[in-house]
């Protein structure tokens, strides 16, 4: 068993191909970034406006410019015609201290007075799980699950939210503590956006925490279609240089278990060192509860639902269920080389044809 995790999980040449052909979309993708940058600086203004319009190019997905593990998956799938610019190039550098996450890229933002301002845009695309399955997705810049969001405690962020979408929507964030007017419930705390235009949210992060992003009209459909992500607000404090941060964002669509999207094989292996600590940050975007088993090693959660445990109180476990629209943050410290597997307990949501492993699992490969 170990030696045929060990068999997937050595860096493929498949991730070479990746790596390559992320750094050649990345190439391609820098001129549309540059040619986008107009549009993303221009009509930041609050409240509705119809100005933005897609550009005709795909720009690079942050997955493709940045994830040492080529996950580049997200440029080559864009439908082209609905890629969206929400990446401008004048955003502040990420803190040289701030660990690099895998799995997912922070959205970058860009500097308005003190106000951090991020750019969402919800679209149609073709998003492959993996090798064999595509869905016909809807999604935050392109990508499922849609960038992280990540700001400071005492941070003011700005969200522009457009509408590329046959039908209207607004978004929830899922676990921030912000004004009614902020909520995101159409027909309760502001009209729906329609199709072709844009929304401003605008809110102060007043508790560090990891939090949520996900439509709230005709939710259902819109949320299971791939619409959701990230909202992470850090604590103050300098991180840890040396923790090795990780982002599951557990759902299902194509008919596939997905983290971060994507169906085993296809998923992430996070290469970490013996001694080095762990943190990996879990939210369930899907529908069905998933039990997170780690083999190998005890964790810990040292935060659930945006709220941190205390010391006294946390405890070493193997396995955390981890119900929709629930998270979790988990830390553990490998004492032991190995390709380590972190996956869904439920059989059926690791599982595909002929037995073969597939869906929930991601594996740890410590050296
Ligand atoms: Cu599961």
């Amino acid at each position: 068993m170990i030696d045929d995790d060990e068999r997937r999980y050595r860096i493929r040449p498949k991730h070479t191909v990746r790596i390559v052909l992320g750094l050649f979309l990345v190439g391609l993708a820098l001129g549309g970034m540059l040619v986008g940058m107009g549009a993303a600086s221009a009509g930041s203004s609050l409240e509705e406006d119809a100005t933005e319009t897609p550009p005709a190019t795909a720009p690079a997905s942050p997955t493709a410019a940045t994830s040492p593990q080529g996950t580049s998956h997200a440029g080559m799938d864009m439908d082209m015609g609905a890629a969206t610019t929400a990446v401008a190039a004048d955003a502040p550098a990420e803190p040289a201290n701030r660990a690099t996450p895998y799995g997912t890229t922070p959205l970058k933002y860009t500097m308005d007075g003190g106000v951090k301002v991020f750019r969402l845009t919800a679209a149609p695309v073709k998003w492959r799980v993996d090798d064999t399955h595509t869905m016909d997705a809807w999604a935050y810049n392109g990508q499922v699950p849609g960038p992280v969001i990540r700001a400071t405690v005492g941070d003011r962020v700005r969200i522009v939210v457009t509408n590329h979408l046959p039908e209207p929507t607004t978004i929830h964030w899922h676990g921030v503590a912000l004004p009614i007017s902020q909520d995101g419930v159409p027909g309760i705390s502001q009209k729906p956006i329609e199709p072709g235009k844009s929304f401003t949210y605008e809110f102060d992060l007043k508790a560090p925490g990891l939090a949520m992003y996900h439509p709230h009209f005709n939710t259902l459909a819109q949320q299971t279609k791939g619409l959701y992500g990230v909202l992470i607000v850090d604590p103050a404090e300098a991180p840890d240089p040396d923790v090795v941060e990780a982002f599951q964002v557990l759902s299902e669509g194509g008919g596939q278990f997905l983290i971060n999207g994507k169906s085993f094989p296809s998923t992430d292996a996070y290469p970490v060192k013996v001694g080095q600590k762990v943190r990996v940050h879990v939210v369930n975007l899907g529908e069905m509860d998933h039990p997170m088993h780690l083999h190998g090693f005890l964790f810990t959660v040292v935060a659930q639902d945006g709220g941190a445990i205390p010391e006294s109180a946390r405890h070493p476990v193997y396995t955390q269920n981890v119900a929709p629209g629930e998270s979790f943050t988990i830390e553990f410290t490998p004492d032991s080389p190995g390709t380590w597997l972190f996956h869904c307990h439920i059989l059926g949501h690791v599982t595909g044809p002929n037995g073969t492993d597939a869906g929930m699992i991601t594996a740890f490969a410590v050296k």
